[in-house]
């Protein structure tokens, strides 16, 4: 006996849905609590992961597919084999080695390259449509190491960069200030982690530009209140890793938000890491991969906004282009 009879003359689905797709490349603590954010937030129609470990991918498989009582339906796949990725809108590259306590993220670079060189080129053999969304760190690097391994145009290769940094900020500036995170507009822009740079004069709450609100003299102590939150959101990393070892919630809750706006067409503006030659003074032979605050949409990058940078805050990019710059002149891509 049939569980459901068919209704009479059910039309064939129309040849035009769109069904989606995202990948997510390393099931590690980043990768999975990414890839829980996106069924919860229901992203996507089909989600299949890769690790290079197959015990642990088929258990984080089988433990999120439990949950299907309770999440919105969505296919979940995983598998070593890159086939299981093909046809995504997104591949999100979270594989990688984790940084250990006092590492800093170029001291991971070299063990990244050649993970890079098997995960980047089967993703593309597989997808070459899809968006591509570097989360591994030193993201900067990484992103422009996958755009070259890809063979992608640059809006289509995203790192996810300082847009965690840039929640980091509103976080904590909205903890000082008494009010909702998510009224607080406030940029870390640049490479992510140590050289991220605060856009001190764009910071708003409801519209309301902070810094000039203020007189002079309470603007001067405001200041080193906002340099002590600067260096809290640089230092936040190393401390979530200090203390609980590595770095997973808010990650996964800013990519899938990146996820979104892309898959979703949004249009709205991230700081993430893009080719970044030819804004802000950035030379445009120096080829790197920086954040800035970019409109992101079903084609990936749309656009850069144009924010009106102090001298000390564009010379602050322009330096971290350079740094980055020579260190991929070492590179053996
Ligand atoms: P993790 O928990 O060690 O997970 C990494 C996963 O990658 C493991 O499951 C590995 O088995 C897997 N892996 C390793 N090599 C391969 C391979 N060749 N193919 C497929 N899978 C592979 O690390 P965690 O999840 O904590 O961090 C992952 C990366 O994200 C690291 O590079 C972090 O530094 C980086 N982060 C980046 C952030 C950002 O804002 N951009 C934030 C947090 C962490």
């Amino acid at each position: 006996r049939a569980l459901f009879r068919p209704i009479q003359q059910a039309a064939p689905p129309s040849p035009t849905k769109r069904h989606t797709k995202i990948s997510v490349i390393g099931a590690g603590n980043v990768g999975m609590a990414i890839a829980q954010t996106i069924l919860t937030q229901d992203l996507t129609d089909e989600l299949a992961l890769v690790d290079a470990k197959p015990d642990k991918l088929r258990g984080e498989m089988l433990d999120l597919q439990h949950g299907a009582a309770f999440l919105p339906r969505t296919r979940i796949l995983a598998s070593p084999d890159y086939a299981v990725t093909v046809d995504s809108d997104i591949c999100i590259i979270t594989a990688g080695a984790r940084q250990i306590p006092g590492e800093t993220r170029l001291n991971l670079l070299q063990r990244n390259l050649s993970l890079f060189k098997e995960i980047v080129p089967p993703l593309a053999r597989y997808s070459p449509g899809a968006l591509l969304v570097v989360v591994s760190n030193p993201v900067d690097v990484l992103t422009y190491i996958a755009w070259k391994l890809s063979g992608f145009p640059p809006n289509r290769v995203i790192g996810s960069g300082t847009n965690l940094d840039s929640s980091r900020f509103r976080f904590l500036l909205a903890d000082h200030l008494e009010v909702n995170a998510q009224d607080v507009q406030a940029y870390m822009v640049g490479e992510h982690g140590d050289s991220s740079v605060a856009l001190w004069s764009s910071i708003s709450v409801g519209g309301v530009p902070i810094l000039s609100q203020f007189t002079k003299d309470v603007a001067a102590i405001e200041q080193g209140v906002l340099e002590r939150i600067r260096k809290a959101v640089v230092d936040s990393a190393y401390e979530v890793i200090r203390l609980k070892g590595y770095t997973s919630w808010a990650i996964g809750y800013s990519v899938a938000s990146l996820a979104r706006s892309l898959l979703r067409d949004q249009h709205r503006i991230h700081p993430v890491s893009l080719l970044a030659k030819g804004f802000y003074g950035i030379p445009d032979d120096r080829e790197v991969f920086l954040s800035l605050p970019a409109q992101l949409g079903r084609s990936g990058i749309l656009s850069v906004a144009n924010i009106q940078l102090t001298d000390e805050e564009a010379s602050r990019l322009q330096r971290s282009a350079e740094a980055l710059w020579d260190l991929q002149q070492k590179l053996d891509l």
